[in-house]
């Protein structure tokens, strides 16, 4: 591996998301700076902006650095015998049904492959599951129903070589950025490629949409039922393909004629003609993707509708050719090496299942006689089993279910109960590491080493560059050294990951012959050296196909015994949970552009932040008038409550509202999501319903809002019933709120932080207000900014005030009242993150004259690097002409 303090740049794979972008990471004078990998085949030298700031999250700020019992420092040697002690005696009292592994699509496919060849090769239960279950588990029985195999047909070159790209449940500008990026090249050098976008609400990736289908929630089964049939009656289907390679056309096409064109419009809530532009847009591709992701299976039916999209692939023949395919992109970064290995319960390992022959085959490979002979529980029911006490010991490794998983306080609270909790991170204090008892501080990304599968089946490494962190390890070892500890040293002696790997690639070739999809056999006889040069390789590499480069299903052949895909009948259902008279709203949830999950690693980065700085519902303003803009709000369902920023938003569909997923309880009082979801699961996946809970929503009366600003790390907040963390480097900086006034603010707040002694500028505003600046040393040491409304505070200008000081008493004063003193104009909400520019100065520099988004790049630089802020951009320029236009009307 490469020597640690290298000046050379170190080519790796992003941490983020499932496009599983190539970057070259590369030393500064300080840290590093992250750039796009032109030979990478996801990528070509792209970046999207969370990838580009990589080089921002890398502090040690807040990591776990040594192993804990019960919160306090222990040295490896201890904690992992307490972790295999109490395993054993867990498993010699209660069987190894009593124990579970909870993982990651952000484990390396190393950690992955030992995490699951430990449990379910030698503990010998089942319950290794993983997060994907929130994400692509409906995706993959969808495929193995069809095709005999969790193999994805597609590459995003297919994107790019469409007729028609499909985007469904899908926000690819934002989740996707660089597909994003990719998509919209395309669309530029060929005018004449469609897309479509399906989604209830209009996004950002709706700007290059040349349609956007704002469907009812949940209802996308109906309108692909309704896309088959149309081509059924319209001729457009390819009955040969039909005949000759698959089964189930006869059912599946009779079941979808009950999808008229008036049913599937009332159904979907769409208007008929253009369900009927929509038809003909297919029916005339002769190249047609469809690129799916959590709004089609994050559903209670989000198998029957992965299924609905494969049977209009499979009965017009859109499948194995260039440009065509059912194309369900994966989130994490490791998502899909996570399925090779078989990290989802219902899964053996090297995609075989328990059957009497899988588990034959894989004893026999792992030497061990003891497999466990059946799935085990997947995610819902695992922590289930967690509080009602049947499972006595969890390890969670690189996931964080008190945040993610629906239901999370229910999770919270069955891991309160549970006798041992073991918890791998790579941070200190999260919702999840609060509920351990033993913690192990694991590598993080940069420090560690392996490999990562992205949504196209593309491998590719990721390298370390950085040194190991305090006595951080690899997840693999960590697994490896509780295997040995618990008897099972000769099959877990791993001394690098390449050996692991070796083993994986080896397994998924054992006995295969062409039976299995997944087989990278080719890769089984590599050396460290080779495995450390991996150039990204696409799957299957066996002897049939070396170089990876043969096309999934080129040949027709799919992985049915009788070589035969399958159509499946679906009867499209709508969301298990329906609005009522309590709650009235349907509460949508997913990602923001800047900010990852539970946000333990993108909050980090100030930069990030600036986007999008405090959880928010954004709702229709029709649905609330009494509502407003900069207004909190309380979220409630029937399972708990948030407070929230208001975002009343006319492009947010009448009826839903949408709540981002990544606040955690570091980050806001009260904004943990799936805390209010129900644990709705679909019937063959597991995987819950996110996307769909109803909800109410109301206005929370405020008596005072304020922002403040405290020098310092690990700044706990103030005791006030809505707070918000902002990150800002060297500074603990809030959004506050509450419903009564304190009598005395400066009392008030000095009972919250030591500023006594200190000098204090204060302004009394009265009822309106109070700000309060003070000083120690000549250094701003706290900025308070409290007002009836949102203040309006230059937050640039404070944090930059705590570096350097106002010299002068007119800036101070301007300091007191929130804004920079001198000329220096505030730049509002960060629309650009790459180059930080905010709204104020682009919305200026259109009602100047630059009516383009090239206009705006050449003058502000905004939009010129990785592009994802473009349809903001497009937002703002409308927005200020329509008020020039309404003005000159006047
Ligand atoms: N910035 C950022 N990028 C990420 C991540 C992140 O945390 N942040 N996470 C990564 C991960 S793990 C994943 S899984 C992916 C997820 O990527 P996406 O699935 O693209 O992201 P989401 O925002 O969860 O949801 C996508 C869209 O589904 C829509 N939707 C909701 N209900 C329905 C419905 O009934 N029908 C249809 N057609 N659409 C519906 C939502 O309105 C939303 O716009 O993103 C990956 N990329
Ligand atoms: N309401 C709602 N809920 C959702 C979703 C939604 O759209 N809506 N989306 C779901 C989806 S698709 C997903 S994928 C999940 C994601 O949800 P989680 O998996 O819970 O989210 P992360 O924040 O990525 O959690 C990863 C954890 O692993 C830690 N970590 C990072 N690197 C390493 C490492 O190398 N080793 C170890 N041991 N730990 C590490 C991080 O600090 C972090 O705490 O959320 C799901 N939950
Ligand atoms: S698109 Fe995804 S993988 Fe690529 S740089 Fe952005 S976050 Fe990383
Ligand atoms: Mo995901």
């Amino acid at each position: 591996m490469k020597p640690v303090a290298s000046t050379e740049p170190t080519s790796t794979t992003c941490a983020y998301c499932g496009v599983g972008c190539g970057i070259n990471m590369q030393p500064q004078a300080e840290g590093f700076s992250a750039s796009g990998i032109k030979t990478h085949p996801a990528n070509i030298g792209r970046v999207c902006v969370k990838g580009s700031a990589l080089g921002e999250t890398l502090g040690l700020q807040g990591r776990l650095l040594h192993p804990e019992i019960d919160r306090q420092p222990v040295s490896w040697a201890l904690a992992l015998n307490t972790v295999a002690d109490r395993l054993s005696a867990i498993i010699a009292e209660h069987g190894p049904q009593a124990v579970a592994f909870y993982g990651s699509g952000q484990l390396l496919t190393e950690d992955y492959y030992v995490a699951n060849k430990l449990m379910k090769g030698f503990i010998g239960a089942g319950n290794m599951d993983t997060n994907s279950r929130l994400c692509m588990a409906s995706a993959v029985v969808g495929y193995k129903r069809a095709f005999g195999a969790d193999a994805v047909p597609c590459r995003y070159q297919d994107l790019e070589q469409a007729d028609c790209v499909l985007l469904t449940g899908s926000n690819t500008a934002w989740a996707h950025p660089v597909v994003y990026q990719r998509l919209a090249q395309a669309k530029k050098d060929r005018p004449e490629m469609k897309i479509i976008v399906i989604d209830p609400r209009q996004t950002a990736t709706c700007d290059i949409a040349d349609m956007h289908l704002a469907l009812r929630p949940g209802s996308d089964a109906a309108l692909f039922c309704g896309a088959l049939n149309a081509m059924a009656v319209g001729g457009g289907l390819d009955n040969d393909f039909l005949q000759h390679h698959t089964q189930g056309a006869e059912e599946t096409l009779r079941a979808a004629s009950e999808w008229t064109l008036a049913r599937t419009a009332e159904f979907c809530g769409l208007a008929e003609e253009q369900l009927q532009a929509f038809y003909r847009l297919i029916g005339t591709s002769e190249r047609l993707v469809t690129l799916y992701s959590m709004g089609i299976n994050q559903s209670s039916s989000g198998v029957d509708k992965c299924s609905a999209i494969i049977n209009l692939h499979l009965a017009t023949g859109q499948i194995g050719r260039e440009g065509c395919g059912p194309f369900s992109i994966t989130g994490q970064p490791n998502a899909m090496g996570g399925r090779e290995v078989g990290g989802l319960a219902n899964q053996l390992a090297c995609h075989m299942g328990f059957t009497q022959e899988d588990i034959s085959r894989v004893g026999r490979f792992w030497g061990s006689e003891n497999i466990s002979k059946s799935a085990g529980l997947n995610a819902v029911d695992l922590f289930r089993a967690v509080e009602d006490g049947r499972i006595k010991a969890v390890w969670i490794m690189g996931t964080n279910p008190v945040v993610s998983l629906p239901d999370a306080d229910r999770v919270r609270g069955g891991l309160a109960r549970c006798p041992l909790v073991i918890v791998s991170e790579i941070m200190c204090d999260t919702d999840t590491t609060r509920a351990a008892h033993i913690c192990l501080p694991a590598l993080g990304w940069g420090e560690k080493d392996g490999t990562v599968t992205n949504s196209e089946r593309c491998i590719s490494r990721q390298r370390a560059f950085l040194p190991a962190p305090g006595e951080a390890k690899p997840d693999w070892w960590i697994l490896s050294q509780v295997a040995q500890r618990l008897g099972f040293a000769e099959a877990f002696s791993y001394q690098h990951p390449a050996e692991i790997f070796r083993e994986h690639a080896a397994l998924s070739g054992f006995e295969n012959n062409g039976s299995r999809a997944f087989d990278i056999s080719g890769l089984a006889a590599l050396s460290d050296v080779e495995w450390d040069d991996l150039q990204p390789i696409q799957w299957p590499v066996n002897v049939a196909n070396p170089q990876g480069t043969v096309r999934m299903f080129h040949d027709k052949r799919f992985y049915h015994p009788d070589g035969k895909a399958r159509l499946i009948a679906v009867t499209p259902r709508l969301p298990l949970s329906a609005p009522s008279e309590a709650y009235p709203l349907v509460m949508n949830t997913g990602r923001v552009r800047d900010q990852w999950h539970t946000m333990t690693r993108t909050g980090k980065s100030a930069r990030l932040m600036q986007h999008l700085s405090e959880p928010f519902c954004q709702f229709h303003p029709e649905d609330a008038p009494q509502i407003r803009s900069g207004d909190l709000m309380r979220v409630s369902s029937s399972h708990g409550w948030l407070l929230l920023r208001a975002q009343p938003d006319t492009l947010q569909p009448r009826g839903s509202v949408f709540v981002p997923m990544h606040w955690n309880s570091n980050f806001s009082q009260q904004a943990r999501v799936d805390a209010l979801i129900e644990a709705n699961v679909d019937p063959l996946s597991g995987q819950p319903e996110s996307k769909h809970m109803p909800v109410s929503i109301r206005y929370w009366r405020t008596a005072w809002q304020a922002e403040l600003f405290v020098r310092g790390e690990n700044i706990e907040p103030p005791i006030t019933s809505y707070w918000s963390r902002i990150t800002q480097p060297g500074i603990a900086h809030f959004t506050l709120a509450d419903t009564s006034r304190p009598a005395d603010w400066l009392a008030w707040v000095s009972g919250q932080y030591a500023i006594d002694g200190y000098l204090c500028h204060t302004a009394d505003l009265g009822d309106d207000g109070y700000s309060l600046l003070a000083w120690a040393g000549g250094e701003l040491q706290l900025a308070f900014y409290a007002r009836r409304r949102p203040p309006s505070v230059d937050r640039q200008a404070v944090v930059a005030a705590f570096s350097s000081p106002p010299g002068i008493a007119s800036q101070r004063l301007a300091l007191l009242g929130g804004r920079a003193g001198g000329d220096k104009a505030p730049t509002g909400a960060i629309i650009c993150s790459c180059f930080s520019v905010g709204e104020i100065p682009i919305a200026d520099a259109v009602r100047q004259g630059c009516h383009s988004v090239q206009h705006l790049g050449n003058k502000l630089n905004c939009g010129t690097n990785c592009g994802s802020c473009i349809p903001e951009l497009k937002k703002i320029i409308a927005a200020q002409l329509n008020t020039l236009r309404a003005g000159e009307a006047k």
